[in-house]
C-alpha cells in the first residue's frame, strides 16, 4: 500500500474525454479524497453523453449525493468532432446502465457559477482539479477576484513547455497543447490570478502512454468491476489516436493520480507566459519574467502505473 497523501476538499472541472471520465472513477476511488462537487465543461465532449455518464459513473460509486454542473462557456477553437463524441459509448456500456435508479437534474448554477459559489461556501481551501480547459475558474476569478483565496491548489493538465504541443490545426504553429487551446482568452486570464497553479503539461504526461502491457496488467484484475470498466474505457480509445500522438496517454489521468501518488512526480519552478491569439493561441512558453507556476516534469513510470492498478483494485 502507498503511504496516506494529503487530505483534500475537491472540485473537479473536466471536459467529458474518456481519460477525464477515467480521471472521475480514480477521484471517487481515493479515499483521503472529498469531492464536493462536478462541473463538465463542453470541449473535448458533446455536453449531453458526457453528462450524462459523468452521473452514471457517480452513480456507480452510489455517489449521486455529489452534484454535477453544466459548462455553458464555449472556447473560440473547437476539438476535433471524432473525439467529442467518445462518451457517447461510455454512456452505454453496459456496466454503468445495470443500475437502473433515475439521474438528477444538474446543479441549477452553469459552471462558472457553481465554482464561484462553491468557493465563496468553502470554509476551509479547496484544491480545484481542472482536466479541460480552464474557462469556468477564469471566469469566476475575474467577476470575484477574492476567490482566489479560497484556493489551496489549481492541479491543471494544460500546456507544452519544452516539448512540442498537440495541437494540428488550420493556421496554428502546433505549438500549443488543446486545453489551453480551446479558449486562449481564458487561459490567458487565469495566469492573471494568483492562485497558486500546478501543471501538468505534455512535458510530463509525454511519459505516460497507455501501452498494451498496461492494458494486459488490466485484464488480470477485470473481475474486480472498476478495473473492467476502466479497461473497457481505454479499449475504445484504440483507433482513435491521430499519427502523430501514436498511442492514446494518461494526460489526466496524471494529473488526478497526482492527488493520491505525488511521490511518483517531479516537479520543477518555471516561469511562464501564455500568448492569447495569433499563430501560437494558447501556447505557455517559459519567459524569465513569467509568472510562477509549480510543473510537472518527470514521472517515475513503474509505481505510477502500479497506484492507478491498486486505485482500480475494487
Ligand atoms: O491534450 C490533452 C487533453 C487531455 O485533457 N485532451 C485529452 C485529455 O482529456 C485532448 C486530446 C489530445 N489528444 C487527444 C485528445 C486524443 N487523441 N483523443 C482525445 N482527446
Ligand atoms: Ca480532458
Amino acid at each position: 500500500m502507498t503511504e496516506s497523501p494529503k487530505k483534500r476538499i475537491v472540485l473537479f472541472d473536466h471536459d467529458g474525454g474518456v481519460d477525464d471520465l477515467l480521471s472521475l472513477m480514480m477521484v471517487l476511488a481515493m479515499p483521503h479524497i472529498e469531492l464536493v462537487g462536478v462541473v463538465v465543461t463542453p470541449a473535448d465532449c458533446f455536453l449531453g453523453p458526457a453528462m450524462s455518464s459523468s452521473l452514471k459513473i457517480l452513480r456507480f460509486f452510489d455517489r449521486l449525493d455529489i452534484p454535477v454542473s453544466q459548462g455553458v462557456l464555449h472556447g473560440v477553437n473547437p476539438f476535433p468532432q471524432p473525439w467529442r463524441s467518445q462518451p457517447y459509448p461510455i454512456d452505454a456500456l453496459p456496466i454503468l446502465n445495470e443500475n437502473e435508479e433515475p439521474l438528477p437534474s444538474p446543479a441549477a448554477a452553469p459552471g462558472h457559477e457553481f465554482i464561484a459559489r462553491k468557493l465563496r461556501e468553502a470554509t476551509e481551501p479547496l484544491t480545484v482539479l481542472i482536466t479541460g480547459p480552464v474557462s469556468n475558474l477564469a471566469l469566476a476569478l475575474t467577476q470575484e477576484p477574492d476567490l482566489a483565496a479560497k484556493i489551496e491548489e489549481v492541479v491543471w493538465m494544460g500546456g507544452a513547455l519544452q516539448v512540442k504541443g498537440n495541437v494540428r490545426d488550420f493556421e496554428h504553429d502546433g505549438s500549443a497543447e488543446w486545453n489551453a487551446y480551446w479558449d486562449p482568452p481564458a487561459t490567458y486570464s487565469l495566469w492573471q490570478s494568483p492562485a497558486p497553479i500546478t501543471l501538468f503539461p505534455l512535458d510530463a504526461t509525454n511519459h505516460v502512454p497507455v501501452t498494451r502491457d498496461f492494458l494486459q496488467r488490466l485484464a488480470r484484475q477485470r473481475r474486480c468491476p472498476l478495473s473492467d470498466l476502466a479497461g473497457q474505457c481505454w479499449a475504445l480509445t484504440l483507433g482513435t489516436i491521430p499519427s502523430y500522438e501514436y498511442v492514446y496517454h494518461m494526460w489526466d489521468t496524471l494529473t488526478t493520480g497526482y492527488l493520491g501518488g505525488p511521490q511518483f512526480i517531479t516537479f520543477r519552478e518555471a516561469q511562464t507566459e501564455v500568448v492569447a491569439a495569433g499563430p501560437s493561441a494558447g501556447q505557455i512558453k517559459e519567459v524569465e519574467t513569467g509568472r510562477p507556476v509549480r510543473a510537472a516534469d518527470r514521472v517515475e513510470v513503474e509505481g505510477f502505473l502500479d497506484y492507478v492498478l491498486e486505485l482500480l483494485r475494487r
